[in-house]
Protein backbone atom coordinates (compact mmCIF):
# COMPACT_ATOMS: atom_id res chain seq x y z
CA UNK A 1 0.00 0.00 0.00
CA UNK A 2 1.33 3.33 -0.76
CA UNK A 3 1.30 6.16 1.40
CA UNK A 4 -1.63 7.75 0.14
CA UNK A 5 -3.61 5.10 0.76
CA UNK A 6 -2.06 5.01 4.52
CA UNK A 7 -2.98 8.74 4.35
CA UNK A 8 -7.04 7.77 3.28
CA UNK A 9 -7.13 5.82 6.02
CA UNK A 10 -5.95 7.54 8.85
CA UNK A 11 -7.89 10.84 7.77
CA UNK A 12 -10.84 8.19 7.48
CA UNK A 13 -10.81 7.35 10.93
CA UNK A 14 -10.30 10.66 12.25
CA UNK A 15 -13.39 11.68 10.10
CA UNK A 16 -15.29 8.95 11.58
CA UNK A 17 -14.18 9.68 14.90
CA UNK A 18 -12.60 6.37 15.40
CA UNK A 19 -9.43 6.41 17.31
CA UNK A 20 -5.91 5.76 16.44
CA UNK A 21 -4.37 3.26 18.12
CA UNK A 22 -0.58 2.66 18.89
CA UNK A 23 0.23 0.17 15.92
CA UNK A 24 -1.78 2.30 13.15
CA UNK A 25 0.28 4.29 10.77
CA UNK A 26 0.25 7.76 11.47
CA UNK A 27 1.73 11.05 9.87
CA UNK A 28 5.31 11.71 11.85
CA UNK A 29 3.87 15.26 12.40
CA UNK A 30 1.22 13.66 14.58
CA UNK A 31 3.20 11.33 16.75
CA UNK A 32 5.40 14.40 17.42
CA UNK A 33 2.72 16.37 18.32
CA UNK A 34 1.39 13.75 20.76
CA UNK A 35 4.60 12.82 22.21
CA UNK A 36 5.22 16.90 22.53
CA UNK A 37 1.54 17.14 24.09
CA UNK A 38 1.37 13.83 26.55
CA UNK A 39 4.69 14.12 27.74
CA UNK A 40 4.48 17.52 29.01
CA UNK A 41 0.83 16.71 30.72
CA UNK A 42 2.98 13.67 32.32
CA UNK A 43 5.72 15.95 33.61
CA UNK A 44 3.21 18.72 34.63
CA UNK A 45 1.59 15.89 36.64
CA UNK A 46 4.86 15.05 38.62
CA UNK A 47 6.23 18.15 39.10
CA UNK A 48 2.52 18.95 40.22
CA UNK A 49 3.05 16.65 43.49
CA UNK A 50 6.51 19.36 44.53
CA UNK A 51 4.29 22.46 45.52
CA UNK A 52 1.24 20.32 47.37
CA UNK A 53 3.70 18.09 48.91
CA UNK A 54 5.32 21.06 50.26
CA UNK A 55 2.19 20.79 52.86
CA UNK A 56 1.42 17.09 53.59
CA UNK A 57 3.77 17.54 57.07
CA UNK A 58 1.91 20.77 57.54
CA UNK A 59 -2.05 19.73 56.97
CA UNK A 60 -4.13 21.31 59.87
CA UNK A 61 -5.72 17.61 60.51
CA UNK A 62 -4.66 14.08 60.29
CA UNK A 63 -7.75 13.77 58.08
CA UNK A 64 -6.74 16.63 55.50
CA UNK A 65 -3.12 15.22 55.78
CA UNK A 66 -4.83 12.05 54.23
CA UNK A 67 -6.99 13.57 51.54
CA UNK A 68 -3.95 15.52 50.22
CA UNK A 69 -1.60 12.34 50.61
CA UNK A 70 -3.79 10.24 48.24
CA UNK A 71 -4.17 13.37 46.18
CA UNK A 72 -0.45 13.62 45.74
CA UNK A 73 -0.27 10.33 45.27
CA UNK A 74 -3.08 10.10 42.53
CA UNK A 75 -0.91 12.92 40.74
CA UNK A 76 2.42 10.64 40.21
CA UNK A 77 -0.61 7.47 38.97
CA UNK A 78 -1.62 10.09 36.23
CA UNK A 79 2.17 11.06 34.99
CA UNK A 80 2.73 7.12 34.66
CA UNK A 81 -0.24 6.77 32.83
CA UNK A 82 0.52 9.44 30.62
CA UNK A 83 4.29 8.35 30.45
CA UNK A 84 2.97 4.78 29.35
CA UNK A 85 0.69 6.34 26.92
CA UNK A 86 3.94 8.52 25.48
CA UNK A 87 5.28 5.22 24.89
CA UNK A 88 3.15 3.52 23.07
CA UNK A 89 4.38 6.43 20.43
CA UNK A 90 7.95 5.02 20.08
CA UNK A 91 9.60 7.12 23.09
CA UNK A 92 11.33 6.04 25.83
CA UNK A 93 10.57 6.89 29.43
CA UNK A 94 14.53 7.66 29.85
CA UNK A 95 14.53 10.25 26.62
CA UNK A 96 11.32 11.50 28.06
CA UNK A 97 12.73 12.47 31.46
CA UNK A 98 16.15 13.14 30.54
CA UNK A 99 13.87 16.49 28.04
CA UNK A 100 12.73 17.33 31.56
CA UNK A 101 15.97 17.22 33.44
CA UNK A 102 17.81 19.38 31.01
CA UNK A 103 15.39 21.43 30.73
CA UNK A 104 14.08 20.53 27.15
CA UNK A 105 10.84 19.93 27.62
CA UNK A 106 8.10 21.88 29.37
CA UNK A 107 5.88 21.29 32.11
CA UNK A 108 2.95 23.44 33.60
CA UNK A 109 3.95 27.39 33.91
CA UNK A 110 1.64 26.89 36.95
CA UNK A 111 3.86 24.99 39.23
CA UNK A 112 6.40 27.68 38.68
CA UNK A 113 4.64 29.43 41.70
CA UNK A 114 5.48 28.78 45.44
CA UNK A 115 2.97 27.76 47.84
CA UNK A 116 3.32 30.29 50.81
CA UNK A 117 0.09 29.17 52.94
CA UNK A 118 -2.51 26.22 53.65
CA UNK A 119 -5.36 28.41 51.37
CA UNK A 120 -2.66 28.12 48.36
CA UNK A 121 -3.68 24.05 48.83
CA UNK A 122 -7.22 24.85 48.83
CA UNK A 123 -6.83 27.48 45.37
CA UNK A 124 -4.70 24.95 43.42
CA UNK A 125 -7.64 22.35 44.16
CA UNK A 126 -9.98 24.54 43.41
CA UNK A 127 -8.80 26.91 40.54
CA UNK A 128 -5.64 24.63 39.12
CA UNK A 129 -7.47 21.16 39.52
CA UNK A 130 -10.28 23.25 37.71
CA UNK A 131 -8.73 24.41 35.19
CA UNK A 132 -7.20 21.07 34.75
CA UNK A 133 -10.71 19.40 34.25
CA UNK A 134 -11.65 21.65 32.10
CA UNK A 135 -9.10 21.08 29.48
CA UNK A 136 -9.06 17.29 30.59
CA UNK A 137 -12.71 16.29 29.72
CA UNK A 138 -12.65 17.26 26.16
CA UNK A 139 -9.08 15.04 26.34
CA UNK A 140 -11.45 12.37 26.70
CA UNK A 141 -12.35 12.04 23.25
CA UNK A 142 -9.44 13.09 22.00
CA UNK A 143 -7.77 11.03 18.54
CA UNK A 144 -5.25 9.15 20.20
CA UNK A 145 -6.94 5.68 22.17
CA UNK A 146 -4.28 5.56 24.60
CA UNK A 147 -4.34 9.54 25.42
CA UNK A 148 -8.36 9.42 25.84
CA UNK A 149 -8.60 5.97 27.74
CA UNK A 150 -5.80 7.65 30.27
CA UNK A 151 -8.14 10.68 30.42
CA UNK A 152 -11.25 8.93 31.29
CA UNK A 153 -9.39 7.67 34.59
CA UNK A 154 -7.49 10.90 35.37
CA UNK A 155 -10.63 12.92 34.99
CA UNK A 156 -12.72 10.81 37.38
CA UNK A 157 -9.46 11.53 40.54
CA UNK A 158 -9.19 15.45 38.98
CA UNK A 159 -13.03 15.75 39.88
CA UNK A 160 -12.47 14.21 43.79
CA UNK A 161 -9.18 17.07 43.74
CA UNK A 162 -11.36 19.66 42.76
CA UNK A 163 -13.72 19.29 45.48
CA UNK A 164 -10.98 18.31 48.46
CA UNK A 165 -9.47 22.15 47.44
CA UNK A 166 -13.13 23.88 47.37
CA UNK A 167 -14.11 22.50 50.83
CA UNK A 168 -10.87 23.55 51.74
CA UNK A 169 -11.97 27.14 50.22
CA UNK A 170 -15.19 26.50 51.92
CA UNK A 171 -14.22 26.19 55.38
CA UNK A 172 -11.44 29.01 55.12
CA UNK A 173 -13.78 31.39 53.80
CA UNK A 174 -16.66 31.14 56.40
CA UNK A 175 -14.13 30.38 58.81
CA UNK A 176 -12.05 33.14 61.17
CA UNK A 177 -11.32 36.97 59.55
CA UNK A 178 -7.94 35.77 59.34
CA UNK A 179 -8.66 32.75 57.26
CA UNK A 180 -10.95 34.61 54.64
CA UNK A 181 -8.05 36.91 54.63
CA UNK A 182 -6.07 33.99 53.37
CA UNK A 183 -8.23 32.72 51.31
CA UNK A 184 -8.50 35.71 49.24
CA UNK A 185 -4.97 36.32 49.50
CA UNK A 186 -4.86 32.60 47.51
CA UNK A 187 -7.01 34.04 45.25
CA UNK A 188 -5.41 37.04 44.62
CA UNK A 189 -2.21 34.98 43.85
CA UNK A 190 -3.40 32.04 41.86
CA UNK A 191 -6.13 33.65 39.56
CA UNK A 192 -4.03 34.97 36.60
CA UNK A 193 -1.39 31.97 36.78
CA UNK A 194 -4.78 29.81 36.44
CA UNK A 195 -5.85 31.64 33.44
CA UNK A 196 -1.99 31.38 31.92
CA UNK A 197 -2.55 27.14 32.12
CA UNK A 198 -4.88 26.94 29.01
CA UNK A 199 -1.97 28.28 26.95
CA UNK A 200 -1.00 31.49 24.93
CA UNK A 201 -4.57 33.26 23.12
CA UNK A 202 -5.35 31.08 20.21
CA UNK A 203 -4.16 33.68 17.92
CA UNK A 204 -0.36 32.78 19.26
CA UNK A 205 -0.57 29.56 19.66
CA UNK A 206 1.47 27.46 17.23
CA UNK A 207 -0.12 24.01 18.06
CA UNK A 208 -3.42 24.98 17.59
CA UNK A 209 -4.50 24.66 14.40
CA UNK A 210 -2.85 20.97 14.42
CA UNK A 211 -4.04 20.12 17.38
CA UNK A 212 -7.61 20.76 16.09
CA UNK A 213 -7.22 19.48 12.81
CA UNK A 214 -6.17 16.00 14.05
CA UNK A 215 -8.48 15.91 17.25
CA UNK A 216 -6.27 15.74 19.72
CA UNK A 217 -7.65 18.75 21.17
CA UNK A 218 -11.80 19.35 20.51
CA UNK A 219 -11.42 23.23 21.47
CA UNK A 220 -9.17 25.95 21.69
CA UNK A 221 -7.28 27.40 24.55
CA UNK A 222 -9.44 30.68 24.55
CA UNK A 223 -12.53 28.59 24.35
CA UNK A 224 -11.65 26.66 27.26
CA UNK A 225 -10.00 29.86 29.05
CA UNK A 226 -13.80 31.93 29.00
CA UNK A 227 -15.44 28.51 29.64
CA UNK A 228 -13.56 28.12 32.73
CA UNK A 229 -14.35 31.81 34.15
CA UNK A 230 -17.89 31.60 33.53
CA UNK A 231 -18.07 28.10 35.69
CA UNK A 232 -15.44 29.92 38.41
CA UNK A 233 -17.37 32.98 38.73
CA UNK A 234 -20.16 31.77 40.77
CA UNK A 235 -18.17 29.45 42.70
CA UNK A 236 -16.25 32.56 44.04
CA UNK A 237 -19.14 34.40 44.71
CA UNK A 238 -20.72 31.50 46.85
CA UNK A 239 -17.35 31.88 48.87
CA UNK A 240 -17.89 35.80 49.16
CA UNK A 241 -14.35 36.04 47.45
CA UNK A 242 -13.22 38.51 45.16
CA UNK A 243 -11.66 37.83 41.68
CA UNK A 244 -8.84 40.04 41.01
CA UNK A 245 -10.20 41.53 38.21
CA UNK A 246 -11.59 44.66 38.02
CA UNK A 247 -12.86 44.03 34.39
CA UNK A 248 -14.57 40.80 34.88
CA UNK A 249 -18.47 41.71 33.62
CA UNK A 250 -21.37 39.37 32.50
CA UNK A 251 -21.63 39.87 28.47
CA UNK A 252 -24.98 39.30 27.31
CA UNK A 253 -24.59 39.65 24.11
CA UNK A 254 -21.21 36.55 24.24
CA UNK A 255 -23.44 34.96 27.07
CA UNK A 256 -20.35 34.77 29.00
CA UNK A 257 -17.92 36.94 31.65
CA UNK A 258 -15.80 39.73 29.82
CA UNK A 259 -12.23 39.25 31.72
CA UNK A 260 -8.60 40.87 31.68
CA UNK A 261 -6.09 39.03 29.92
CA UNK A 262 -2.98 37.61 32.02
CA UNK A 263 0.30 39.25 31.82
CA UNK A 264 1.45 37.27 28.50
CA UNK A 265 5.06 38.62 29.26
CA UNK A 266 5.45 36.93 32.52
CA UNK A 267 4.05 33.80 30.95
CA UNK A 268 6.20 33.74 28.73
CA UNK A 269 8.94 34.33 31.00
CA UNK A 270 7.80 31.87 33.60
CA UNK A 271 8.02 28.75 30.47
CA UNK A 272 11.23 29.81 29.51
CA UNK A 273 12.81 28.58 32.89
CA UNK A 274 12.34 31.91 34.84
CA UNK A 275 9.44 31.95 37.01
CA UNK A 276 9.74 32.33 40.60
CA UNK A 277 10.72 28.04 41.47
CA UNK A 278 11.35 26.69 38.02
CA UNK A 279 15.31 26.56 39.03
CA UNK A 280 13.95 24.58 42.73
CA UNK A 281 11.40 22.91 40.70
CA UNK A 282 13.87 20.87 38.40
CA UNK A 283 16.56 20.62 41.00
CA UNK A 284 13.83 18.65 43.38
CA UNK A 285 13.26 16.42 39.98
CA UNK A 286 16.59 15.65 38.83
CA UNK A 287 17.49 14.71 42.61
CA UNK A 288 14.34 12.71 43.27
CA UNK A 289 15.35 10.80 39.95
CA UNK A 290 19.17 10.35 41.22
CA UNK A 291 17.50 9.17 44.57
CA UNK A 292 15.88 6.50 42.87
CA UNK A 293 18.83 5.10 41.13
CA UNK A 294 19.15 2.22 43.59
CA UNK A 295 15.18 1.39 42.69
CA UNK A 296 15.77 1.25 38.93
CA UNK A 297 18.80 -0.92 39.22
CA UNK A 298 16.89 -3.39 41.81
CA UNK A 299 13.90 -3.69 39.52
CA UNK A 300 15.87 -4.17 36.77
CA UNK A 301 17.97 -6.54 38.11
CA UNK A 302 15.01 -8.47 39.87
CA UNK A 303 12.86 -8.58 36.12
CA UNK A 304 16.28 -9.98 34.59
CA UNK A 305 16.10 -12.83 37.26
CA UNK A 306 12.73 -14.29 36.64
CA UNK A 307 13.24 -13.99 33.04
CA UNK A 308 16.26 -16.30 33.35
CA UNK A 309 14.33 -18.78 36.03
CA UNK A 310 11.43 -18.93 33.25
CA UNK A 311 13.82 -19.58 30.59
CA UNK A 312 15.37 -22.06 32.76
CA UNK A 313 12.31 -24.19 33.37
N1 LIG B 1 2.65 25.90 30.67
O1 LIG B 1 0.73 26.28 20.82
P1 LIG B 1 0.38 26.21 22.26
C1 LIG B 1 -2.47 19.14 35.90
C2 LIG B 1 3.66 26.01 25.67
S1 LIG B 1 -1.57 20.37 35.18
C3 LIG B 1 3.79 25.58 30.03
O2 LIG B 1 -0.94 26.77 22.67
P2 LIG B 1 -0.54 23.56 22.92
C4 LIG B 1 -2.37 19.03 37.37
C5 LIG B 1 3.32 24.86 24.72
O3 LIG B 1 3.77 23.61 25.25
C6 LIG B 1 -2.12 20.65 33.60
N2 LIG B 1 3.91 25.62 28.68
O4 LIG B 1 0.54 24.70 22.75
C7 LIG B 1 -1.34 18.29 37.93
C8 LIG B 1 4.08 25.31 23.48
O5 LIG B 1 5.46 25.07 23.64
P3 LIG B 1 6.22 23.88 22.82
C9 LIG B 1 -1.38 19.85 32.59
C10 LIG B 1 2.82 25.99 27.99
O6 LIG B 1 0.19 22.29 23.19
C11 LIG B 1 -1.20 18.23 39.30
C12 LIG B 1 3.92 26.82 23.52
O7 LIG B 1 3.67 27.18 24.86
N3 LIG B 1 -2.32 19.68 31.53
O8 LIG B 1 -3.13 18.45 35.22
O9 LIG B 1 -1.53 23.55 21.80
C13 LIG B 1 -2.07 18.92 40.13
C14 LIG B 1 2.79 27.33 22.64
O10 LIG B 1 1.52 26.90 23.14
C15 LIG B 1 1.61 26.32 28.58
C16 LIG B 1 -1.96 19.48 30.27
O11 LIG B 1 -0.80 19.45 29.94
C17 LIG B 1 1.53 26.27 29.99
N4 LIG B 1 0.43 26.59 30.67
O12 LIG B 1 -1.38 23.99 24.21
C18 LIG B 1 -3.11 19.65 39.58
C19 LIG B 1 -3.11 19.27 29.32
N5 LIG B 1 0.73 26.66 27.63
O13 LIG B 1 5.70 22.58 23.38
C20 LIG B 1 -3.26 19.69 38.18
C21 LIG B 1 -2.64 18.82 27.99
C22 LIG B 1 1.36 26.55 26.47
O14 LIG B 1 5.82 24.04 21.37
N6 LIG B 1 -1.96 19.87 27.29
N7 LIG B 1 2.62 26.17 26.68
O15 LIG B 1 7.67 24.10 23.11
C23 LIG B 1 -2.60 20.79 26.56
O16 LIG B 1 -3.82 20.84 26.45
C24 LIG B 1 -1.75 21.74 25.80
O17 LIG B 1 -0.48 21.20 25.65
C25 LIG B 1 -1.64 23.17 26.44
C26 LIG B 1 -0.82 24.03 25.46
C27 LIG B 1 -3.02 23.79 26.63
C28 LIG B 1 -0.93 23.12 27.77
Amino acid sequence: MDILNFENIFEGKLSRNEMIEPKDWMPENYRKHLIRQISQHAHSEIVGMLPEGNWISRAPSLRAKLVLMAKVQDEGGHGLYLYTAAESLGTSRDEMLDALHTGKAKYSSIFNYPTLSWADIGTIGWLVDGAAIMNQVMLQRSSYGPYSRAMIRICKEESFHQRQGYEIMTKMAFGTPEQKEMAQDALNRWWYPTLMMFGPPDVESPNSDNAIKWRIKRETNDQLRQRFVNQTVEQAEYLNLTIPDKNLKWNEAKKGYDFSEPNWAEFKNVISGNGPCNKERLDKRRQAHQDGEWVRAAATAYAKKQNESYQAA
